[in-house]
């Protein structure tokens, strides 16, 4: 085709020259032509490979194509298939959705009490598998996340929960402090008639404690009060010349005075609780018939102590060498004016002060007990005891 093309060029050109006669001697030389040709010939070269590259191209391109088209058709048949496995529902579990074609969607849901574990929905992908994982409804364990509060026990239940609460908290989750708290104080009143503490029972949210009054001391047993001996343990602030006297709740500090002299009649204090009378004219009957003695006493007795009760014994003893008095006698000469007291003998030498009706305290009361001597039925001499009963407030 490239050939015949440039031969009829050259024909053009050799009879444009042939038929011109005025132009014979302007007409190109051979030389020219030849030039000419070669010019054109260029030209036409470069025209061939342009032509032939397009072609190649387009061959290539045609060669692609071909190929994709042939692969195509073979992918679809063996890697997307139109459908995904089919899907069941997970043990106590519901699925919806019942298609499996590309892009359809299956849900699942599981009954109550029962959580889900895996993929709660599912997507059938083009080649044929479903997205997420199998999903499985495991039992509910609600205990698992601790809800009870303030020391609760999770208990188990079918489908829910249940908080077993610690004393003094309640609702739902142990998260209230119960407002009414148990006052064992009154239900141990209630319930056993009696008395939970000696003294004084303290109710105190979630527990209970007893307290003392005042100078008494709670015992280990965590119930009892004991009194506080000041005396015994220093706590005392009496001032010199006075003596500390332990008392029920309290303490005293006591100077007792010998009895005052008349006539011919003194006394000198042998001791802080004793005072003894001078040595009498002999000439004086009254002197004589004073008491020889005089001792002071202090008994701390608990409030309505169980009578009978023996306070105080008096007795004589013969001094060295001497023959003692062969009989005695002893009675009350004061503070009894209620009968609370009676003096009677428990033996030949000894009397006793007894203690007949029950003492309420707090109180004090001072009784006065004599004994007398004889001696072959003649008086000897007389000794007086005062008795300061020194009653506390409280039964301990
Ligand atoms: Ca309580
Ligand atoms: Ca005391």
């Amino acid at each position: 085709m490239a050939l015949s093309f440039r031969r009829r060029c050259l024909l053009l050109l050799c009879l444009t020259a042939v038929h011109s006669d005025a132009a014979v001697q302007t007409c190109m030389d051979k030389h020219q032509v030849v030039g000419v040709l070669r010019q054109m010939e260029k030209f036409l070269k470069g025209q061939e490979l342009r032509f032939t590259e397009g072609l190649r191209i387009m061959k290539s391109k045609l060669a692609t194509l071909q190929n994709s088209v042939s692969k195509l058709p073979q992918a679809d048949q063996s890697a997307a298939p139109t459908t995904c496995p089919t899907l069941e529902a997970p043990a106590h579990g519901t699925k919806f959705g019942s298609k499996y074609f590309l892009g359809h969607e299956v849900h699942f849901t599981c009954f109550p009490g029962y959580h889900l574990v895996g993929s709660a929905t599912r997507v059938c992908r083009d080649n044929g598998t479903w997205t997420g994982i199998s999903a499985v409804c495991n039992d509910v364990s609600e205990c698992a996340s601790n809800p009870c509060q303030n020391g609760g026990t999770c208990v188990e239940g079918v489908n829910q929960y249940k908080c077993t609460c610690p004393q003094n908290w309640s609702g739902s989750h142990c998260q209230h402090q119960t407002q009414t708290d148990v006052n064992e104080c009154e239900v141990y009143r209630l319930d056993r008639g009696g008395k939970l503490c000696a003294h004084e029972c303290v109710n105190v949210p979630g527990s209970y404690h007893c307290a003392c009054p005042s100078g008494y001391k709670l015992l280990p047993d965590g119930r009892s009060c004991e009194d506080v001996d000041e005396c015994l343990t220093q706590q005392h602030n009496c001032s010199r010349g006075t003596t500390c006297i332990n008392t029920g709740g309290d303490f005293l500090c006591v100077n007792p005075e010998c009895p005052a002299s008349h006539g011919n009649i003194s006394y000198v204090r042998t001791s802080p609780f004793q005072c003894e009378r001078n040595p009498c004219p002999m000439d004086s009957r009254s002197c004589h018939l004073a008491p020889k003695t005089v001792s002071f006493h202090y008994l701390s007795l608990t409030s309505n102590l169980k009578t009978p009760a023996t306070l105080f014994r008096m007795a004589t003893a013969a001094a060295p060498g001497r023959t003692g008095p062969d009989s005695l006698r002893f009675g009350i000469v004061g503070g009894n004016t209620r009968g609370i007291f009676v003096m009677q003998r428990s033996d030949r030498q000894t009397g006793e002060l007894i203690l007949v009706q029950q003492l309420r305290g707090p109180q004090e009361i001072s009784v006065d007990v004599d004994m007398s001597e004889y001696s072959e039925r003649t008086f000897q001499a007389k000794h007086v005891a005062r008795v300061n009963v020194l009653v506390s407030p409280y039964g301990f």
